[in-house]
């Protein structure tokens, strides 16, 4: 908790320390009921600012000091101010040896930041500022030290002692307790440290470098989960592998060593040679995960893994350069994730989750610039925009340069900065460097808010045979005021002709025609692309695979997206017309429920997705993404005042018509995939994957029939499946059914099953929270009084409460605010023990001026309630104090 007003920290306020640390020694003594940190810190003024010996001020939260010694000699408390974030004392050299002694207590830190326990086990997790609560620092990422950590704790709970590096001496100690002694030679920051001590079961594996070094892998669990690191073990070769492949990267260390832990507050991070991972990112085999959760294993593994590079060897300077390390990495993982799978859905999968909830963030109260300029609290910044915008932003360097070129711009990068703690216009200054481009105007991507808008009109000139576009670009205004000029677009387009071929592009100036596919690039307000040699009039193909993070809009009727759908040589836009015309046939339908009319939908759309699912030479993944509509997520998020009721009623309305009609098709579909999923002993690859994503998407269409054929067939999808993903869908199907009595039953088979596999009831707990049949509010209190269920284990508040205020959203809007008070009365809660996850969970009422004034009303007064009640966190006090503003 604060204890004085929370302070805005800014960018421009930036400096250089005043001290560096070279080395830094760690020697933790771990006990049940205390834990006691010996730091020693070689220490030396920075050159870089200057003579004389400025006050030396650490960071220090929580901490109870027992001792300090300067250059030797014991201070007295006389000696230094201690406050309760700062330790400051006077040196009286340049170089000198600092050494602290504080007693901390991980047994009951509940926040999961700095040193905790989680279960038995000790672990920690120190990004962003969590190593002060572990001992007194300079806790900022520009200061970069080597680290040798000891670690003696009592043998028999604790056999397996951890930390960075590698590993250098162990041995027994006194009373049963033993110790170990781990040497990292890499400098880092203190938010790359780790420390694990637990009784923990390991899978071993080795990876051979592109020089021919021996890397021993080891990933560790507790001794119950020993059986499901296979997949994680395998995806980690595999990113290593990709990392050397496409990046040249090469792994430093003789170890990597990944530990699973229940109770964390995200997914996963990349402390150098010790990562440590919520379980729900390692875990994996069929019995017990989904594909979903296959692919998150290995899309996460991959991200920490590439970190090791796009993070630890080359680091922030400062957390308002967040996102040059994650946007970068994120970039990183979804080219290894498109690689690995189908790169085409991947692509889909990832604009379908930024345009519904990092645009949703970027038109919210906390819209922020992917490099930020100023925060109250860090730890509210690990955000869509930081990460998820920020990949899209070096995505788009990577087409403006081309993939050669943006190679020798990691390569310079990588080369320039090793070892150093730097910016985000270091990186484009590399990028820049290496090819002998310009990027000053493009980098406004990192300093303004807000999802621009790109509006296109076409003009056709039969006569001169010429087609013109033109391109007018906007953003709108962001809470930070920051003025918004052009913003330059790659546009990937293309023409179609009146038989779907692609077209020759020629821009009218140039000597002679190209490809049919070319990017152009949007730098003015307004702008006119003249293209010649154009006999007919054509159809145009824009934002080809999304290639940029903008809201493009262009006049196409129905009939020319049911064209695109069929024609377009670019896989992601033909997705992208389906959810055009879906987007278009849903406004529709909710004008006619909010007219009070009765619904009629128009029918193109049925036989637009009739000939998708007919097509057998489609990828089956595509044909299930695109039977998908949207989200009722995504629906408010580009509505202006988004009307549940009436977006709820639309979206089901229009899955009834296609189940409805398309009811051959889709138990023909499922039937085939459903017998061949019998056949085949479960595969984690793409194309096992992409058949029971159909299959699963066509069953839920299905049971919207009722049909007693379709009950048997859920059930016996969930009594005989022999993996998670058929089993979790009948179950998600038979829950979202009316047929009460077989969904009591799979439910209690299901739990009874499961009780012992947290990860396992964490889906149990998700599709009864997400479930948008009436009662929803009831079912989710009536849940959180199950055994099974905990407010302190973070997965457990994600997939209950996370996922009836994320996804359930005609419960959790219920009129009369119960869902909003309920949310309210759980971040008053949470923020008492652990603010990060508190801060996280209270995002859906920050988005209240999307809804209509009655909902605004409630949503605010709980704000105001949460605002009112006591002493808040600054990771709480922040994201209400500014969603009022
Ligand atoms: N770097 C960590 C995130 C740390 C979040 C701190 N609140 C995981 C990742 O992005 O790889
Ligand atoms: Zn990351």
């Amino acid at each position: 908790m604060r204890t004085e007003q929370p302070k805005m920290i800014y960018l421009k306020d930036y400096q250089a320390p005043d001290y560096l640390i070279d080395e830094t020694h760690l020697t933790f003594e771990l006990f049940e009921d205390h834990s006691l940190v010996h730091a020693q810190l070689v220490m030396r003024r920075n050159p870089e600012r200057g003579a004389g010996l400025p006050p030396l001020v650490l960071d220090g939260q929580q901490l109870e000091l027992l001792s300090v010694n300067l250059a030797d000699q014991a201070l007295t408390a006389a000696d230094y101010q201690l406050t309760d974030s700062h330790l400051t004392l006077q040196p009286d050299s340049a170089t000198f040896t600092l050494d602290t002694t504080v007693k901390i207590h991980p047994e009951t830190n509940t926040a999961l930041e700095g040193l905790y326990k989680s279960g038995s086990m000790f672990c920690t997790q120190c990004e962003a500022e969590g190593f002060r609560k572990i001992t007194y620092y300079l806790d900022r990422p520009d200061v970069m030290s080597t680290f040798t950590t000891t670690v003696i704790a009592e043998q028999h709970r604790y056999p397996i002692l951890l930390s960075n590096g590698n590993p250098i001496a162990s041995g027994p100690g006194e009373d049963g307790r033993h110790w170990a002694t781990w040497e990292d030679p890499f400098k880092k920051p203190a938010y790359l440290f780790a420390l694990v001590a637990g009784d923990l079961w390991c899978v071993e594996d080795t990876f051979i470098t592109m020089t021919e070094r021996t890397v021993a892998l080891r990933i560790y669990v507790e001794p119950e989960n020993i059986d499901k690191c296979q997949h994680a073990m395998t995806s980690l070769k595999k990113s290593m592998r990709w990392d050397e492949e496409t990046y040249g990267r090469e792994y430093d260390l003789d170890i990597f060593m990944i530990v699973a832990v229940n109770d964390f507050n995200m997914g996963a991070m990349e402390n150098k040679g010790l990562n440590i991972f919520n379980s729900s990112a390692v875990l994996a085999r069929a019995e017990t995960a989904t594909d979903a959760a296959h692919q998150r294993v290995e899309a996460i593994v991959a991200h920490e893994y590439f970190h090791n590079w796009s993070g630890n060897r080359v680091t922030c300077r400062d957390w308002f350069q967040l996102s040059l390390k994650e946007g970068f990495t994120v970039f990183r993982d979804s080219g290894f994730s498109a690689d690995m799978n189908s790169a085409t859905v991947k692509r889909i999968q990832d604009v379908a989750y930024l345009r519904t909830h990092q645009f949703a963030e970027d038109a919210g109260p906390m819209a922020h610039a992917v490099r930020p300029d100023s925060f109250i609290e860090i730890s509210n910044f690990y955000t869509l925009t930081v990460y998820e915008k920020g990949s899209e932003v070096v995505g788009m360097i990577h087409t403006l340069l081309g993939a050669e070129g943006f190679r020798k711009g990691s390569d310079l990068y990588f080369e320039r900065h090793d070892g150093q703690a730097v910016t985000c216009d270091d990186f484009i200054k590399a990028m820049e460097d290496a090819n002998g481009a310009d990027l000053t105007q493009f980098k406004r991507w990192y300093s303004q808010a807000g999802t621009p808008r790109l509006a296109v009109s076409e003009s056709f000139d039969a006569a001169a045979k010429t087609y013109s576009l033109t391109f007018r670009q906007s953003c709108p205004e962001t809470p930070d005021k920051v003025e918004k000029l052009p913003f330059v677009i790659p546009v990937e387009l293309g023409l179609l002709d009146a038989k779907g071929e692609g077209i020759a592009l020629r821009l009218a100036g140039e000597a002679a025609a190209g490809a049919t596919s070319r990017v152009i690039s949007v730098t003015e307000a307004e702008q006119t692309f003249t293209f010649v040699d154009i006999a007919e009039q054509p159809l145009p193909s824009l934002l080809r695979g999304f290639s940029a993070p903008v809201k493009l809009s262009f006049p196409y009727s129905r009939d020319q997206l049911m064209f695109l759908m069929q024609h377009d040589s670019d896989g992601f836009n033909r997705w992208d017309a389906g959810q055009q015309l879906s987007v278009q046939v849903l406004q529709e339908l909710v004008g006619q429920y909010q007219q009070g009319q009765a619904l009629h939908m128009d029918q193109r759309l049925i036989a637009a997705l009739r000939s998708v699912l007919s097509d057998e030479t489609l990828d089956q993944a595509m044909v299930a993404e695109m039977l998908s509509l949207p989200g009722e997520a995504y629906l408010t998020e580009i509505s202006e005042v988004a009307d549940v009721d009436a977006i709820h009623a639309a979206r089901e309305y229009a899955r009834k018509q296609l189940a409805d009609n398309l009811h051959e098709e889709l138990w023909l579909r499922y039937q085939a995939n459903r017998e061949l999923s019998k056949q085949t002993p479960y595969v984690a690859a793409a194309e096992h994957f992409a058949r029971r994503a159909l299959q699963n998407i066509a069953l839920s269409y299905l049971m919207l029939s009722a049909k007693p054929e379709v009950l048997a067939a859920t059930l016996d999808q969930f009594d005989t499946s022999d993996n998670m993903t058929e089993r979790l869908t009948a179950l998600a199907v038979l829950v979202n059914s009316p047929f009460e009595a077989e969904k009591a039953q799979a439910l209690a088979v299901f739990a009874d099953n499961f009780k012992d596999n947290p990860l396992v009831m964490d889906q149990w707990f998700s599709v009864q929270a997400g479930s948008p049949l009436p009662g929803g509010l009831e079912r989710v209190k009536a849940l959180m009084d199950h055994p099974a269920f905990t407010l302190k284990n973070p997965n457990k508040v994600r997939a209950l409460i996370g996922a009836f205020a994320g996804q359930n959203l005609i419960n959790f809007h219920a009129a009369d605010g119960s869902g909003y008070r309920f949310l309210a009365d759980l971040v008053i809660q949470l923020n008492g023990f652990n603010p990060q996850i508190a801060s996280r969970q209270l995002a859906p009422l920050t988005r209240w001026r999307k809804y209509d004034s009655a909902r605004q009303a409630l949503m605010k007064a709980e704000l105001e309630r949460i605002l009112a009640s006591g002493e808040l966190s600054s990771d709480v006090f922040e994201v209400v104090s500014k969603s009022l503003a």
